[in-house]
């Protein structure tokens, strides 16, 4: 078994760490040869750690202070070698546009052409073009039936979300956002735009906007078109969290809320490219999630294209506030339909939901009365968590934190003093974990990798606002971690490395199961271990009582526990990739960086 250790290679001047599991219990002698054998570097693994994470005993080998440059580069340690590595500069100049155009690739309603998809095995025809729905209606799984609604819509675009064709605005929402954020970090803290206009592989590319924001406005018009039409009464069970039969339906003024999802009538068989999708699409009731993540992205829509696209702009508001209003009349409509072909994004608790889309209306609008229902949730001054689709109260604070001059300068300290501690959790964390990743814990959730880039996102803030060295460290461990420094040996982004994921759950990247589909593009990260639902798919549930939680992983299309994709997981791989690819601030930049806080 090779040494682990990040197999894209490292940076000059950037940290570098592998691991040697190894059951002897004194550190090891360790030695890094150039590429005709000589040593270049020499020293001593730390101490033996039992870690529960990996099952292994693991000792960490820390190469840091190695200054040579080049490529054939070989660590040896205890008997064992690591894979011949690189040390050089712009490791992530590609990643970023890679794992960019996985949203190209992912997008509904139009035909994918092989020239911005990186060749002919990529290329498909439109799928659900148009993509235009009716209600469901009718009885559920627990016999309660539902009501449907007087109109159709034509929810055309967006991206599809994973695996699977539903279009879902709770995780549309964070995954889009999370892109658009990227967009205004760099635009508040004077950076340099990621992907401007003609540098990404787009259709829209040198049509005078910044490409990034082009991919996120494909995902922004879907979610504006869920919006459910004023003067809409629909019949919906208020208050109820868990479907069960006998629900109670009440007459609400649905207007301005937005559709959970739409999608199929029942789950299609793998392989099923977009284009040969025959299941009936439907449109799910309305949820106040839903709405409220309609709310967010749409206000955070509205101040990115105030100057770029008015009329888009003033679209964006309007949606933004009547859907937060509708939210308001309607706080407990939960998405709890019991239809199959799709996945649920259920949600018993909007408080944080309402927190991010208050926190967006008030950063696009500064009016008293958003920023008077921000201050009185008990998100504000809560301690900061890495967001995800269910918990997106991060996502309000990120926004509050970056943009220049809503919040007093108190409050804007704090909110950054509460990123920064964050941070310094994730790094405790780190220290206690034998991959040496941000994550100390047993449980590896669905999607357990978008968990640690999403704590990466939150590192990389920390340095943003700080400029000291040890958060973009942490930044480095989860992207090492992504890219082999794991006790699978496996890179999970796709493209990238010596043993990459190549067989994601997909029904179009579905090589495994008919040659004539395509593998994965590159850039595509797989959710990684779940040792938490082990018994979902078939794979999993071979695996249960077997694996440790960093081992409970396969590269099976089957396995949608654990090896689906989707774009939740994506987004923050763009964020924090184009994080890592970027250019260092310049001494003089970096002082000011000081003053940020
Ligand atoms: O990411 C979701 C994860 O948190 C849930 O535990 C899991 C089971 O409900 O669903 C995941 O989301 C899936 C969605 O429901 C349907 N499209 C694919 C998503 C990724 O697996």
């Amino acid at each position: 078994m090779p040494i682990r250790m990040s197999q894209i290679g490292f940076l000059p001047g950037g940290p570098k760490r592998a691991i040697l599991p190894d059951p002897a219990p004194a550190p090891i002698p360790w030695r890094l040869l150039d590429r005709a054998g000589a040593p270049v570097a020499s020293g001593m693994s730390g101490p033996a750690i039992d870690d529960a994470a990996s099952g292994e005993t693991v000792h960490v080998i820390d190469f840091s202070t190695a200054s040579a440059t080049g490529d054939g580069f070989v660590l040896e340690a205890g008997g064992a070698r690591s894979r011949p590595f690189a040390i050089a500069p712009n490791l992530f100049g590609r990643l970023p546009f890679d794992a960019l155009n996985i949203f190209y690739q992912s997008r509904a309603s139009t035909p994918i052409e092989a020239r911005y998809a990186g060749g002919d095995a990529w290329a498909r025809p439109a799928g659900h073009a148009p993509d235009r729905a009716a209600c469901i209606s009718g009885r559920d799984a627990d016999g309660n039936v539902w009501g449907g609604c007087p109109y159709t819509l034509d929810a055309s675009r967006g991206w599809y979300d994973a695996g699977d064709h539903g279009k879902y605005l709770v995780n549309g929402g964070i995954a889009v956002w999370t892109l658009l954020n990227l967009w205004e970090r760099a635009h508040s803290l004077g950076r340099p735009a990621p992907f401007p206009d003609g540098s990404a592989r787009l259709p829209e590319a040198g049509n005078g906007v910044d490409d990034l924001l082009d991919e996120a406005r494909w995902e922004v018009e879907f979610m504006l078109a869920m919006q459910v039409p004023a003067g809409t009464h629909l019949r919906l069970p208020v208050g109820e969290t868990r479907s069960r039969p006998g629900l109670r339906f009440t007459e609400i003024d649905a207007s301005g809320m937005a559709h959970h999802k739409i999608a199929d009538a029942r789950w299609t068989a793998l392989p099923t490219p977009p284009q040969d999708d025959r299941e009936t699409r439907l449109l799910y009731p309305p949820s106040t999630g839903a709405t409220l993540n309609l709310a967010a992205v749409a206000a955070q829509c509205a101040r990115i294209w105030r100057t770029i696209d008015a009329a888009f702009s003033a679209r964006c508001l309007d949606a933004a506030r009547r859907a937060y209003a509708a939210a308001k009349r309607n706080p407990e409509i939960h998405s709890i339909a019991a239809f199959t072909g799709s996945g649920g994004y259920g949600d018993d608790d909007f408080s944080d939901e309402f927190f991010w889309a208050a926190a967006e209306l008030y950063a696009t609008t500064g009016e008293p009365s958003y920023g008077e229902d921000l201050r009185a949730s008990r998100w504000f001054a809560a301690p900061i968590a890495e967001p995800e689709w269910r918990h997106t109260a991060t996502l309000g604070a990120m926004t509050l934190a970056l943009a220049p001059d809503r919040l007093p300068p108190p409050d804007r300290a704090a909110l950054r003093g509460r990123i920064v501690a964050a941070a310094d959790r994730f790094l405790g964390e780190q220290q206690q974990s034998g991959y040496r990743i941000p994550f100390a814990g047993t449980d590896y959730v669905w999607g357990s990798n978008a968990v640690l880039l999403n704590r990466a996102m939150l590192m990389a803030l920390a340095d943003d606002f700080t400029g000291e060295a040890r958060y973009r460290a942490g930044v480095f461990d989860v992207m090492d971690y992504l890219l082999g420094r794991n006790p699978l040996d496996r890179s999970f982004i796709s493209g990238y490395g010596a043993r990459p994921m190549a067989n994601p759950h997909h029904r179009f990247w579905a090589h495994s199961l008919d040659p004539r589909l395509p593998p994965p593009p590159p850039g595509l990260v797989s959710g990684g271990p779940n040792s938490v639902s082990l018994r979902a798919d078939a794979v999993g549930a071979a695996l249960a009582g077997h694996c440790a939680p960093q081992m409970c992983w396969r590269d099976d299309i089957r396995a949608f526990s654990m090896n689906e994709v989707a774009i939740n997981w994506n987004a923050p791989l763009v964020w924090v990739s184009t994080w890592l690819a970027e250019p260092p601030p310049t001494p003089l930049a970096s002082r000011a960086r000081q003053r940020i806080r």
